[in-house]
């Protein structure tokens, strides 16, 4: 393969040709294809640059005010002013903003309301939710005892008889709500009723969803959950980091956990972008931002439907679309490698009650955060899905010269929509 020649990063260039070209490569992809993935974005220019500073210099074990490091006149203010915004953001009364990701995020969770041993509820990851949620392959689920729900076979919607049952059953110390493959609205009130009858935490995984709820295309979990956990680089937009959120009377264990419980020092380049990443998600334009991305993915559903597609739950009311492709006998590995050399970039997913393994399941998880950052409306969803159709299809015979063709039209259209933050025909 021909490794084209960095377009920007001068330094990086003199110093480091091998990974520089990498990097040049990469921005390459990202401007060329139609990247369908719904747990990615792209981040602003002005994130990019807020995580390439010197706060990446600085150690801050600890909060602002009371930190372990000297040297710290700049760094506490940042670290408040991302706090000050995720809480007006959300309309929360506490953040932390330093856990690294969400896994370790969802891991001070934990730390902070739960024994090892304990029961956890959360959604079982074939199902739509997440590794940390309980699942047995994760620490969460082998430290931890978890019990999982799951959907109707009849509808793929959330059980809430069963996850009731479980819960007065099972009387779990955590309920984690939210996932990873969930295209439909998720129903923080029920879960919040269910979660005070046990006397359980409950959980609000939104990291799928945050940029929705912060743009007000989704419910907010405020009302009912105990704790927030969210990354911040999926719908919001922003690097790749997360936070926790809650009420006041749950401020100190959070914080406790998170540090010095699971972390030390904060990724004061993270913590300034996320700040970043929140004053842009405050604007009005990510208002009109979180609506585009659910009205794409409501139009991309309709126009698979009528290509005779199945759609996990028939349809989406988010970001997601879920697709089983059972009724196409392609498996959704096959599907996704050969869109991913049609320019279209997925990922193979586990469907609900899923007979193939998670390694080579039935399904495509696609999603429209990133083809509306770069402007594409809901007037371009039925050309994406016909691509979809013609990849699925072309998978199914071997066919590499529709692939290849295919290729060429998607690169010819994003070209007409730049992406941003990529220095790549802006
Ligand atoms: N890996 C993320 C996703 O793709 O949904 C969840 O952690």
């Amino acid at each position: 393969m021909t490794i084209p020649a960095p377009v920007s990063h001068p330094a990086l260039s003199a110093a480091d040709p091998e990974l520089a070209a990498l990097v040049g490569a990469e921005e390459q992809l990202q401007a060329d294809t139609l990247r369908l993935i719904p747990s990615e974005n792209y981040v602003s220019a002005a994130v990019l640059e807020a995580t390439g500073t010197v706060l990446q210099n600085k150690y801050s074990e600890g909060y602002a005010g009371r930190r372990y490091y000297e040297g710290q006149q700049n760094i506490d203010r940042v670290e408040t002013l991302a706090v000050e915004r995720a809480k007006a953001v959300f309309g929360v009364e506490h953040a932390n903003v330093q856990p690294y990701s969400g896994s370790p995020a969802n891991l001070a969770v934990y730390l902070a309301f739960a024994e090892p041993g304990d029961t956890v509820l959360g959604m079982a990851l074939p199902m739509g939710g997440h590794l940390t949620h309980g699942w047995g392959v994760s620490a969460t689920g082998s430290w931890f005892r978890g019990v999982q729900y799951g959907v109707r076979a009849d509808n793929a919607l959330i059980d809430f008889d069963q996850v009731r049952d479980l819960a007065r059953k099972e009387r779990p110390k955590i309920i984690f709500c939210g996932g990873t493959a969930v295209p439909r609205t998720i129903d923080f009130a029920a879960f919040g009723e269910i979660a005070r009858e046990v006397d359980a935490v409950l959980v609000a995984d939104i990291a799928h969803i945050a940029g929705l709820i912060a743009g007000g295309a989704h419910p907010s979990p405020v009302p009912h959950a105990d704790v927030i956990s969210t990354t911040t680089h999926k719908t919001l937009r922003g690097p790749r980091g997360a936070m926790l959120m809650s009420r006041t009377s749950h401020a100190k264990a959070i914080d406790k956990a998170v540090f010095p419980g699971l972390q030390g020092g904060p990724h004061n380049h993270t913590t300034a972008a996320i700040a970043v990443a929140l004053r842009e998600a405050a604007a009005p334009s990510f208002r009109e931002y979180a609506h585009a991305v659910v009205a794409n993915a409501r139009a991309l559903a309709e126009a698979l439907l009528a290509r005779g597609f199945d759609l996990v739950s028939g349809g989406t009311d988010n970001h997601l679309v879920l697709i089983d492709l059972t009724s196409k006998d392609v498996p959704g590995k096959v599907a996704a490698k050969a869109l991913d050399r049609a320019g279209i970039v997925v990922n193979y997913n586990t469907v609900p009650f899923d007979p193939r393994k998670p390694f080579d399941p039935s399904g495509i998880r696609i999603g429209t955060p990133s083809l509306t950052s770069r402007g594409l409306g809901t007037d371009r969803m039925a050309q994406v899905a016909e691509w979809i159709d013609r990849g699925v299809a072309a998978a199914a015979k071997g066919d590499e010269e529709t692939l290849a063709a295919i290729r060429t039209e998607v690169a010819e259209l994003m070209a007409a929509y730049p992406a941003p933050g990529l220095p790549i025909g802006a």
